[in-house]
């Protein structure tokens, strides 16, 4: 690590406040450039103690940029992964409020909710569906906190991967009724389909999102509990949305869910 505990904690509370504020910051290694990936991480510890001490409960983990489209999208060639909130979760069918966030993206992902927990090193697809309880389509509302969405893959990853809200709904399923590399989705945009895609753009298999995060955890010594809900990142690259939009995603045998940006 190259940055000192005050610093984190600094920085951790420079971005929280950011996120809770709604309002933007420069990217954090422009400051710190010396910053490595353990003090990335070690930051976006810091904002999730910062939540805990407040009574916010932490309700699932997410993998983020692990699709081609969005690796692309950001110039990256790895994955990150961070958590969501309570305050997070909008029910399938509700309201998101601009105002509370800075400029955010919308993106389909498929969520699993594991039945046993998940430890690495060496986990693997066939691991994940062994401990996997069901899947559900899901709908994450990204929102960077960085200006003009210049940022890198370290300041990204302090920033909490730039989670802000999901939603999951529609038709859970048994990962034994869907083939999750060749499922298909449609996000829609006010009526109209603005993204389209099938479950091996993550990774080639959605599960192996799962398997790289029971891996990155377990080299923490920590692991995915059982019952946790993971989003496996988006399927396509995130669509912008704005007040008075309302987005549909329908996903091949898992039924469909929505929300609407007041
Ligand atoms: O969920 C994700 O894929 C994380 C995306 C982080 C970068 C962005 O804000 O576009
Ligand atoms: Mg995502």
């Amino acid at each position: 690590m190259q940055l000192n505990r005050e610093t984190i904690a600094q920085l951790a509370e420079h971005l929280e406040n950011a996120e809770l504020q709604a309002h933007d910051v420069v990217k954090i290694t422009d400051a710190h450039p010396e910053m490595d990936w353990d003090d990335a991480y070690a930051i976006q510890e810091e904002i999730r103690r910062r939540k805990i001490a407040r009574g916010t409960k932490i309700v699932g983990l997410k993998c983020g940029l692990t699709s081609y489209s969005k690796m692309r999208q950001m110039g990256v060639e790895t994955p990150c992964f961070g958590f969501v909130t309570d305050y997070g979760c909008v029910p399938d069918g509700g309201e998101v409020k601009v105002a509370e966030l800075i400029h955010p993206k919308i993106e389909p992902e498929i969520c699993f909710v594991m039945k046993h927990a998940l430890k690495g090193p060496g986990c693997h697809i066939g691991a994940v569906l062994a401990a996997t309880d069901f899947i559900i389509p899901g709908l994450e509302i990204i929102d960077s906190r960085y200006r003009d969405f210049k940022f890198d893959l370290k300041s990204v990853i302090a920033d909490n991967t730039s989670a802000a809200r999901f939603v999951v709904g529609g038709q859970p399923q048994p990962v034994s009724e869907v083939d999750l590399r060749t499922v298909g989705l449609v996000m829609e945009k006010n009526g109209v389909p603005v993204a389209f895609g099938a479950g091996a753009a993550v990774l080639g298999h959605p599960a192996a999102a799962i398997a790289m995060l029971a891996n990155h955890l377990g080299a923490r010594g920590e692991e995915i509990p059982a019952g946790a809900l993971i989003l496996s990142g988006g399927v396509t690259e995130a669509v912008a949305v704005a007040a008075g939009d309302h987005i549909n995603l329908r996903v091949q045998g898992m039924g469909s869910l929505g929300v609407r940006f007041v």
